[in-house]
């Protein structure tokens, strides 16, 4: 075996985005593209040399074949062990978990998320540190930095290693640990939550539908779910993690998830609907017929907190992404905690959850999490669902309409115009900043602008800035419309709408979201001449 040094060129646009690099499957195949970003990652690691990497990924297409590049790679840099989930599975959340119980250095996830995936689909990379979670943004953009002078890589010459057997083996002079991907994820959970309680709930009669999209929480589901909390076989619903997910686009929402939706709404539909996202990072929660928004989500599982083990003691605050709705900061005022406002993304959340400054954070867009890892975490959102179900005894829409009539009811839409030309798109950001410092006290429609930026965020720990990081517009009434665009889709722009008003009044709790937003939504499309720029009248995804 030998280690060897081959020439390359740079490949332009490596640059990660909200959650690392994600391109088309078939640019990721190219001779040297992996390679490259993978060489320029390691150049930037110091110290570890001797120390463990984590590796794995949601087992779309690729994934195999990464894994052993990276294998050989991480030898021939002087890595002192990988740990490899076997098959090369590892969820987003497992990972971290993974991390942080072995006391990594850092670790590589391989997933596009909530992308696409197969040979046409889309594949990614993720790089996260030794806590745990997604590197910050100074590390991933000195990734960027040198893949675009890269001028050679480093990989042994070894015969692939059997990643489906669990055990020890070595590449070079690097141990490969292939470990259970599901084990020391599934030990946290059962430290986390009240095991019993939801054990007793399920024997009691209790029926969940579980639809892990043929992605890869599958395996994590069922081993939890079906077989430490004993659920009957079957609640795990496209359980099998595939190369392709069956077809199916591993993104759980109302849109996706179609088939859960219909068969939430169905007669004799379970008390609970669930599903996870490609790398089960994400989590859709649904009651009997009563689909429940993210930002709820959120807001409810913190002010039934104390009901779980993890956080008898109460929680030290919440972070959520800017454009998530402001019903947690509601709870965390009654609790007298702090509520952070980030950039979107999870990399944002890992300092405050490390100064323990939080115990919960949440994204609208399907993310909740907890100082538990430094991931968001979607099987982990559906057993904390669970265990508030069980200790409460109230279904998921009693849950919910009663934290509306206590709290008010923060009603909430997003609207992606998927596919818009990228220069379109830009031009539309652009012109809308340009407006904004005229905006505030001003009034739209009999509606005034208490304030109108693009949000920039100065981490209270570590002090880093991040500009840019969406155009929000608040009404004095607390309606709020956020405009930016996504950083992880891989054909032209995707702009995302992000629309909230706040309804106190519980006699109007029923109105359907979209009839509610209705003013807001013909505001946000004249403001940003939404039609003009991208030629839609209307957005392709709305949740
Ligand atoms: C989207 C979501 C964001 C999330 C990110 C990664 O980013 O809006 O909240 O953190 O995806 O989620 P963007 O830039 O496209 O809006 V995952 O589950 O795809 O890693
Ligand atoms: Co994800």
């Amino acid at each position: 075996m030998t280690i060897l040094t081959r020439a390359t060129t740079p490949f332009p646009g490596q640059r990660p985005g909200t959650s690392g690099l994600r391109k088309k499957a078939a640019v990721f195949a190219q001779p040297g593209y992996l390679e490259n970003f993978v060489q320029s990652l390691f150049d930037g690691l110091e110290g570890c040399a001797g120390q463990t990497l984590v590796l794995g990924g949601d087992g779309r297409y690729f994934n195999r074949g990464a894994v052993q590049t990276i294998l050989r790679m991480a030898a021939a840099h002087g890595f002192g062990r990988v740990l490899v989930g076997r098959g090369g599975i590892l969820s987003t959340p497992a990972a971290s978990a993974v991390i942080r119980r072995h006391g990594g250095y850092g670790g590589i996830v391989l997933s596009a998320s909530h992308n696409p995936g197969g040979a046409d689909g889309d594949f990614g990379i993720k790089y996260n540190v030794g806590n745990g979670g997604p590197a910050p943004e100074r590390i991933t953009e000195g990734i960027y930095a040198r893949t675009q002078s890269i001028a050679q890589y480093r990989i042994s010459d070894a015969p692939p290693v059997d990643i489906d057997r669990l055990g020890e083996c070595r590449l070079e002079a690097m141990g490969v640990g292939v470990i259970d991907p599901v084990a020391d994820y599934a030990a946290l959970m059962q430290a986390c939550f009240d095991f019993d309680a939801i054990r007793k709930l399920f024997a009691g009669g209790f029926r969940m539908r579980c639809d892990t999209m043929n992605a890869v929480g599958g395996p994590y589901a069922k081993a939890i779910l079906e077989g430490m909390l004993g659920a009957p076989a079957g609640t795990v619903v496209n359980a099998e993690p595939l190369e392709d997910f069956g077809g199916l686009h591993p993104d759980p929402n109302p849109v996706n998830a179609e088939d859960l939706i219909a068969h939430m709404a169905s007669p004799g539909a379970p008390d609970l609907g669930a599903a996870t996202d490609g790398d089960a990072d994400r989590n859709m929660i649904v009651g009997r017929n009563f689909p429940v928004s993210p930002s709820d989500s959120l807001a409810v599982l913190a002010a039934h907190a104390t009901v779980v083990p993890h956080f008898r003691k109460g929680i030290a605050g919440i972070a959520r992404s800017m454009p998530t709705s402001a019903a947690a900061d509601r709870v965390a005022r009654s609790l007298g905690v702090p509520c952070y406002e980030t950039p979107t993304g999870w990399k944002f959340f890992g300092t405050l959850l490390d100064a323990g400054r939080v115990s919960l954070c949440g994204e609208e867009s399907y993310g909740t999490g907890s100082d538990h890892v430094r991931e968001k975490d979607g099987l982990w959102a559906i057993l904390f669902w669970l265990n508030v179900i069980a200790a409460t005894g109230l279904s998921v829409e009693q849950l919910v309409r009663a934290h509306w009539r206590r709290f008010g009811r923060n009603v909430y839409s997003r609207h992606d115009y998927e596919g818009v030309d990228a220069a379109a798109a830009d031009r539309l950001m652009a012109e809308l900043r340009g407006r904004l410092p005229g905006l505030a006290g001003t009034a739209v429609d009999g509606k005034r602008i208490a304030l109108a930026d693009d949000f920039a965020y100065t981490d209270p720990v570590d002090g880093s800035r991040a500009e840019k990081q969406g155009v929000r517009i608040l009404f004095e009434d607390g309606a709020r419309i956020v405009l930016r665009l996504s950083g992880t889709g891989t054909e032209g722009a995707t702009l995302r709408l992000y629309l909230e008003s706040l309804e106190p009044d519980a006699a109007r709790h029923d109105i359907p979201a979209q009839e509610a937003l209705a003013p807001l939504i013909a505001i946000a499309g004249r403001l940003a001449r939404i039609e003009v720029h991208t030629g839609r009248d209307r957005p392709s995804v709305v949740t």
